[in-house]
């Protein structure tokens, strides 16, 4: 590939909801540009983007993948993102990436509650919108209406450029509301122009009026003369559009079709022509390391060279992959840099392009610009690379934290220790899960976002490195507890030829709040001698750690030895642990026994419209509602939710507002599990016994 400055570079994040046609249109573009030689197709699962055995099984991007291609002069570098709401840290980090966000839009579908969020997400990195309408050859597309639902549901002003020539299957053209005139496509990718069809005049008319004022608006100057019905000139027009959509004033609306090919090239004209070069965005903002002072970076070949890896790939083989930008300065290959993140040196080896899977070695690297490379010891993905000499930390990428949580547990015996090595392998590509021992129920606890994204965890887990496990609800750390005082008796005597056991105690049992466990040796005159009363405490404290309702650690409680008797030559510690840890048991039982459950403190936050629903299912799941409030466009509601009850939750609240909602939880208490609850837990774990 030849090389480019910063100012010929584009970095562009397709972002969407699910299936409106990212993927196809970066394979169509890709190939209309000749960097690849043939079209990759997501039905056809040869997909040169989506090239990971989960995302061509599924049909659905799973990652970001990279999709350059030279263009006119420029090298424009797409970053095609999963649509899927599971893999939203995929978009974040992405968008960290780039420099205007290509918003696509289904003909028919319209604006969906992914196009909603991506929106939002591109507004936090201040990012330039461009809004693509696809699929325009597909039965029932409706490019107005889709116009239409853009102003409804966004407040920037919506400006559309194009217009499409022919419906439906007889799609096969865009007219060019500033240039005036048509566009008409094949499917080789030649496009022609031509007069623009006088049926359609009347309308090309409206829009382009529409268009032209959206721009005047911006410019006193070109205002001025608008108003005083001059001629416009057409290059003073593009400026001040280019700078509107630059400074995300203007959301631009392109259209056509990924599939017979209408509109891309008008789209990487436009990408070249009306997309910020790096160098236009805004200096970032860093800190630094030492001093703690702010310090800023700009896409300029003449600050020292910083870069933030925003995507790691883990290769069984290969090893690691690190993606990173070049924010500032430039990078050759073989060089040794700072990861300012980690305070640790890194040799960098052979600096790369990546297009899906496929490498190409470069000698170096601009600002701007988006490169790979491999087996980078120290660092993980949102860590800052540095020139050593001039340290920076940039603000690491916000991810969401992991909401959806299963127990795994290898298929094959033995295989315990590769399940935490492959899952902590695979956490390097993907920050959104996290992985945890649970020390109490033993289990490996895998969390992420959803249950698909688990699901494709479990399945890179067994390709990559060879561990298969089943999945299953996470157990929850009940506990047991006593709501009564209860007294018990227990003698243990044994005979059996040889010197006999025994061991006598009496044991009291009382409620103990708010803390965990006491020990009272209320024992007068000797009836268990003093060397014996260990032993009594170890016998009640080793009952406590599976209790008797259903197997679960035992807190709350007051045990007072208060009598007892004993043998002079029979007598052991071992009897008296026995004896205490039985009378314990019968105390307990006797006792009102209770479970008790942990209850989270849970946060939603929903569109007004969805608060209903939500609350009702809150109350389905034994939840109690603490408050509610209003936070700009959205609701937050507050309740005291079982654990047990959340397990499903992500998904849950996903159906309840079709993706809208989100929540995060924590610990908050135990409480008593209501009684028909807790003979069930009881019933089932006596059946495991
Ligand atoms: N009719 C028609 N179908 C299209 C067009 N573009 C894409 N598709 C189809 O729409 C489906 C989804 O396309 P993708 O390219 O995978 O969509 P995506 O936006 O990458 O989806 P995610 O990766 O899940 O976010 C596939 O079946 C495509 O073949 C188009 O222009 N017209
Ligand atoms: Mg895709």
């Amino acid at each position: 590939m030849a090389k480019y400055s910063t100012e010929q570079l584009r970095n562009i994040g397709l972002v969407s909801h699910s299936g409106a046609g990212k993927t196809t249109m970066a394979e169509t573009m890709m190939y209309f540009a000749g960097a690849t030689s043939r079209k990759g197709s997501v039905d056809d699962q040869n997909s040169i983007l989506d090239f990971e055995a989960e995302e061509r099984e599924r049909q659905v991007s799973i990652s970001t993948a990279l999709a350059p291609f030279e263009w006119k002069d420029c090298r424009v570098n797409l970053l095609d993102t999963p649509g899927y709401f599971d893999f939203v840290g995929e978009v974040r980090a992405a968008l960290r990436a780039s420099d205007a966000a290509l918003v696509v839009v289904e003909a028919v579908s319209g604006v969906e509650v992914g196009t909603e969020l991506t929106w939002g997400y591109a507004g936090e990195y201040g990012l330039p919108r461009i809004v693509f309408v696809n699929k325009l050859e597909r039965e029932n597309a409706d490019y107005f209406k889709v116009l239409e639902e853009l102003r409804e549901a966004f407040p920037e002003t919506i400006a559309p450029l194009y217009l499409p020539i022919g419906a439906e299957d007889e799609f096969a053209g865009l007219i060019d509301l500033l240039d005036q005139r048509a566009l008409m496509f094949d499917a080789d990718g030649n496009v022609s122009a031509e007069e623009i069809p006088a049926t359609l005049m009347d309308q090309a008319e409206e829009y382009r009026e529409e268009l032209i004022d959206a721009i005047a608006e911006r410019d006193d100057d070109l205002l001025m003369m608008y108003l005083e019905g001059e001629d416009l000139d057409p290059d003073m027009l593009r400026s001040v559009l280019r700078e509107a959509i630059v400074e995300g004033e203007v959301v631009p609306v392109l259209c056509g079709s990924a599939f017979t090919g209408v509109g891309m090239q008008t789209l990487m004209d436009f990408f070249v022509q009306n997309c910020p070069a790096p160098s236009e965005r805004p200096a970032e903002v860093a800190t630094n390391p030492s001093g703690g002072e702010e310090v800023e970076r700009s896409a300029s070949e003449d600050d020292p060279f910083s870069g933030l890896v925003f995507k790691s790939l883990a290769d069984p083989y290969v090893g690691k992959l690190t993606l990173f930008r070049v924010m500032s300065g430039t990078i050759r290959s073989d060089s040794t840099v700072r990861n300012s993140s980690r305070e640790e040196n890194e040799s960098l080896g052979q600096l790369m392009i990546l297009r899906g899977n496929q490498q190409e070695s470069i000698d170096e690297a601009v600002a701007g610009d988006l490169v790979a490379v491999a087996k980078l010891q120290h660092t993980v993905t949102g860590d800052t690379l540095c020139d050593a000499s001039s340290p920076v930390v940039f603000a690491p990428i916000a991810f969401p934290t992991p909401i959806y949580s299963v127990a795994v547990e290898p298929e094959a015996r033995g295989d315990e220790d590769k399940i935490g090595s492959g899952l902590s392998r695979l956490t390097e590509e993907d920050p959104t899960f996290t992985v945890d021992r649970n020390a109490e129920t033993n289990e490996h606890i895998l969390s992420g976002m959803g249950d698909v994204h688990v699901a494709v965890i479990t399945q890179r887990l067994k390709r990559k490195f060879g561990v298969g496990v089943v999945t299953r609800p996470p157990k929850i750390a009940y506990r047991e507890t006593i709501q009564d005082t209860a007294t018990a008796r227990y003698r243990h005597k044994k005979q059996s030829g040889g010197r006999g056991q025994f061991g006598e105690v009496y044991i009291r049992l009382e409620p103990l709040p708010d803390e965990d466990f006491e020990f009272a040796d209320e024992i007068f005159g000797g009836a268990v001698p003093n060397q014996f009363i260990p032993a009594v405490e170890k016998g009640v404290r080793e009952s406590m750690v599976e209790g008797p309702i259903a197997g679960y650690p035992v807190l709350g409680i007051k045990a007072a030895l208060y009598d007892g008797s004993y043998h002079s030559v029979d007598s052991s510690e071992m009897a008296f642990k026995t004896a205490a840890s039985m009378a314990f048991k019968q105390a307990f039982m006797d006792a009102s026994p209770a479970l008790l459950e942990p209850i989270y403190d849970v946060e939603v936050r929903v569109p007004e419209a969805y608060m209903g629903d939500v609350i009702g299912d809150l109350n389905r799941k034994r939840g109690k509602i603490t408050g509610m409030e209003p936070e700009g466009r959205m609701q937050v509601i507050r309740a005291k939710v079982p654990a047990s009850e959340m397990t499903r939750y992500a998904i849950d609240l996903r159906s309840i507002t079709q993706g809208r909602g989100t929540y995060a939880m924590e610990f908050a208490s135990y409480e008593q599990v209501p009684p028909h609850i807790q003979e069930k837990i009881a019933e089932e774990a006596n059946q495991e016994e």
